[in-house]
Order: C-alpha cells, then sequence, then structure tokens
C-alpha cells in the first residue's frame, strides 16, 4: 500500500489498472515532493496555535528540514514541538528531531507550535521541504538520459486520523510523552482537561454512574483523577478496599472514553519514602489490573513537602521499575519539591529538576497551583520549566491554597490561558461536594442524582466552562 507511484517510476515500471499510467526513463531518478497541511487550531488574543502536518511524497529522506513565511512581520514562533524550530524575520524553518529523522515515501510526521500575533491571519502561502515547494504532487527529475519529465500526483498515505466525533480516549488511545509533550497514539501533542476527585475516603459517594456521565457527557472532560490519600484514613487503613475501588474507577472512566490518573495522595508526612513500601504494594497491583488498559496515568506522590529533590527523584526510581514491569508503555508523573511547585514554593526552582531528572522515560513532573495563592512568578515558572520538562497540571484549585478562600477569577483565567497555550494538560480540585470554595458541586448534591449545571458552585461553572470547549486532538 505504500508503494508510491515514484518508487515503481524509479524502477522503470508501468502501473496499469489505476488512475496514474507513467512510463518512465530507466536512469537513476530521484523523486521529490511533499505536503503540508497546515491548520490553525486554536486561536486567542495575541496567540494562535498551528498543526502542520508534513507528508514526504518522494523518495525517503533521511534529515530535513521545512521552511515557510509568515505573512505578517508580528508572527512569531513562541514553542514548537515534534521539530527545532527557529525564526529569523518572518522566515520559520522547523528542523527533524532525532525520531522523526526518516520519512520514508509516503511517510507523515506531525509537527505543531503556539505562536503569537500582532495581527492578520498566520497562515504561510507556501512550504518547502528540503528545498522543494511542497505542492501536494510529486515530481521525478532524472539524471539526462531523455529530456522527459513527468509530473503526476500521488496519494499520500493516510496517517490514523481520530475521529472527531469520538470520546477523548477513542481520538487518542495509548499515550506518550513526546519531547515536552503528552503525545498521542498518532504523535500528535495533545491537552487533556478534567476534574480530579476529592478524597475517596470521605467523598466515594460522588463517584457513581450519574455522576460520571455528567463528567464525560456534559463537561466533555477528557480527564479523571482518582485522588487516593494514603494517610488521613485513606489506603493506609484498608488497603484492599482503596485499591479495588481505584481500579473500578479506572474502568468507569474507560467506559465513558475519559483517561483516568490514579493518584497516591501523599500529602503529611510530605516525604514520600515514608510511605515506599505502601507505593510499592500498591502500584504492582493497580499495574497488573489496568496494563491492557490504554487509559490509564500514574501519578505517584501528590506533594512532596519539607524533603530535597533527590530525595523525590530516588522515590521514583524505586517506584517506577514496579510499575513498569507490569504496565511498560502508562505515562507516569512524578511529583516536585514544594507541594509539586517545582520547588518554587520552597525558594528553589525547576533547575534543580533540569539539572537532574529522573532516570526513567516516559514520564511527566507534577506542577500544582491554586489561582487565588500563586500568581505571576509560579506562572513565569511555568512558562520557562516547559520548554525544558514534560509537565503535567494533576490538581489545581480556583482558589487559596487551602482549598477555600474567595474564587479568583483572573488570576484562574492567567492560569487557563497559559497552559492551554503550552498544551499543559490539567485537573481541577476538585469534582465533590465538599463545603469548601474549591468544590465544584454544591453541598448535598452528591446525596441526590442531579448533576446538572444547576448544582454547580462558582468555581464548578468557571472551570466547566473551560473544560468543556472543543480539544484539539
Ligand atoms: C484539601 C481538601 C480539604 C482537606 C485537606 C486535608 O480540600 O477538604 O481537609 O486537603 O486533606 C493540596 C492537596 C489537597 C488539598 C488541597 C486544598 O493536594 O489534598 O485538599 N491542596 O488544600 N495542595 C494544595 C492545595
Amino acid at each position: 500500500m505504500k508503494r508510491s507511484i515514484a518508487a515503481l517510476a524509479a524502477a522503470g515500471a508501468t502501473v496499469l489498472g489505476s488512475t496514474a499510467v507513467l512510463t518512465m526513463p530507466q536512469a537513476s531518478a530521484a523523486a521529490q515532493g511533499c505536503r503540508v497541511d497546515y491548520t490553525v487550531t486554536n486561536q486567542w488574543q495575541g496567540g494562535f496555535q498551528a498543526g502542520v502536518k508534513v507528508t514526504n511524497l518522494g523518495d525517503a529522506v533521511t534529515g530535513w528540514s521545512l521552511k515557510f513565511t509568515f505573512p505578517d512581520a508580528g508572527q512569531k514562533v513562541a514553542q514548537g514541538w515534534n521539530a527545532t524550530w527557529s525564526q529569523s524575520g518572518t522566515a520559520v524553518t522547523a528542523a527533524n528531531t532525532d525520531w522523526n529523522r526518516t520519512l520514508g515515501t509516503g511517510a507523515a510526521t506531525d509537527l505543531g507550535f503556539t505562536g503569537t500575533t500582532t495581527g492578520g491571519n498566520p497562515i504561510p502561502a507556501s512550504f518547502t521541504l528540503n528545498g522543494v515547494t511542497c505542492t501536494g504532487s510529486t515530481t521525478t527529475t532524472t539524471t539526462p538520459v531523455t529530456t522527459s519529465t513527468t509530473s503526476t500526483t500521488s496519494t499520500p498515505t493516510t496517517t490514523t486520523t481520530p475521529s472527531p466525533g469520538g470520546t477523548p480516549l477513542a481520538a487518542n488511545g495509548q499515550l506518550h510523552v513526546c519531547g515536552t509533550h503528552l503525545c498521542n497514539e498518532a504523535n500528535r501533542a495533545i491537552q487533556l482537561r478534567g476534574m480530579s476527585t476529592h478524597g475517596l475516603q470521605w467523598f466515594n459517594s460522588c463517584y457513581n454512574d450519574a455522576s460520571l456521565d455528567a463528567l464525560a457527557n456534559d463537561w466533555h472532560a477528557d480527564l479523571l483523577r482518582i485522588a487516593m490519600y494514603v494517610q488521613e484514613k485513606g489506603y493506609e487503613t484498608n488497603p484492599a478496599w482503596f485499591t479495588d475501588r481505584v481500579n473500578s474507577l479506572v474502568g468507569e472512566a474507560e467506559e465513558r472514553g475519559m483517561y483516568a490518573i490514579i493518584d497516591f495522595h501523599t500529602l503529611t508526612p510530605g516525604d514520600p519514602n515514608y510511605n515506599l513500601d505502601r507505593a510499592k504494594t500498591f502500584f504492582a497491583a493497580v499495574a497488573a489490573r489496568n496494563a491492557a488498559r490504554k487509559n490509564v496515568i500514574y501519578e505517584i506522590a501528590n506533594e512532596p513537602n519539607g524533603v530535597s529533590w533527590g530525595a523525590i527523584k530516588s522515590y521514583a526510581e524505586q517506584v517506577i521499575p514496579v510499575i513498569r514491569a507490569a504496565d511498560p508503555d502508562a505515562v507516569v508523573i512524578v511529583g516536585t519539591r514544594g507541594w509539586s511547585s517545582l520547588g518554587v514554593s520552597d525558594g528553589s526552582n525547576e533547575t534543580e529538576v533540569v539539572n537532574n531528572p529522573v532516570n526513567a522515560a516516559n514520564i511527566m513532573y507534577t506542577f500544582h497551583f491554586y489561582a487565588a495563592s500563586h500568581k505571576d512568578n509560579y506562572r513565569s515558572t511555568v512558562s520557562r520549566a516547559a520548554a525544558k520538562l514534560p509537565l503535567f497540571v494533576t490538581e489545581f484549585g480556583t482558589v487559596t491554597a487551602t482549598g477555600g478562600g474567595t474564587l479568583d477569577q483572573s488570576s484562574t483565567t492567567a492560569w487557563l490561558d497559559l497552559l492551554d497555550q503550552l498544551q499543559i494538560s490539567y485537573a481541577n480540585w476538585t469534582y465533590s461536594d465538599a463545603d469548601e470554595s474549591s468544590a465544584a458541586l454544591l453541598p448535598g448534591t452528591c446525596a441526590g442524582s442531579d448533576y446538572g449545571t444547576g448544582r454547580l458552585t462558582a468555581s464548578g461553572a468557571l472551570v466547566r466552562s473551560r473544560i468543556s470547549t472543543a480539544d484539539h486532538f
């Protein structure tokens, strides 16, 4: 199926019985051609995001660069993925990364970037791949034996295009980390947006068919984070019950096409090594149970605090192999210092992780914020860190770090705009009816069966308005 017309032509063959009939000269022929599908997937005040699918229609290339020119001088690539991006004036170059260096005939690779703009439509007029203009067709040039040059169109190989009408899980399949991004099965960088449960020991009744249906179908959530406290009457009091309950919630999320984060919700004490043995036992069990599921993501320590990055890293390097032994391909998320603030709440910053990363592949790092408490200096840390580390906001609040206080709408909006631009996935604390302002549901909601918009708190309404918008998978 991948035999292209150009390849057959190079062998001097005649293609019959298809739409194209070619006869080509015998001399060594180099087929060149490419197609670029450039889509502005999102646009906001001063910024935009573009997906760039590059299909090589010619002979295989090893090492490539894609070039295009923005129509307007105020348009800039801010952060790109799946290529090394550079810009000089309006001229943009995307050079291959190591893993997509070779593009066979018909092969495609998905690149993308977020950009800033002072106006105008950020859509380039044309693209070149290794200097050849991408017209969507192949041109076969031969060393001069005859003067005959034939140009024809060739059908590009189709890559899996997720069905937009499907669930997040059907659209994306098994996830993996690619560069600093979370990528789907088709290697496209994606963002997941969803909700975190409250502690299962207190709010178990909030997670039932009606509430999870509302989350999937009305909120259009991509993600359910399952917060399993270890202390505070959590896992340590009844490992069997909590393990079963977590497994069953991963299954409930799967049935509804949502991803599920298994959150080992350590909080007090803050040193995750205090729970190392429990973590190994727990993750061995849940990884074995969920290995065949594509929707599971493991978060191994909610919020380390009062502990060094070195100690967290050592914990991660002992727990991750236990997960991988049972479930080799799932993404694992590692908590960071200072209540998962990348160290900022402890007077440090992301460099301690950048300079001393966890020795494991396919992992991301946790960042948490509470919008009324954590503002510009935390946002600038995330902007900076996102260029170097794969980040996942597995928990954030619209309120203060206590989980209560006034909702800070403007800080929440600034945060979520930033996460959207950087394509950082997030889950909000909490999808529960706790009597605190961070909860999305009004007190008493979980005693009934109505999870409609009339039951939302101010925080719930704000977060739902962000989560329920169309995904860009
Ligand atoms: C809070 C809950 C609150 C509970 C408290 C203690 O909202 O009802 O009494 O935990 O367990 C976090 C933690 C998260 C906290 C949340 C708000 O991950 O467990 O939940 N928060 O304080 N980090 C920053 C804030």
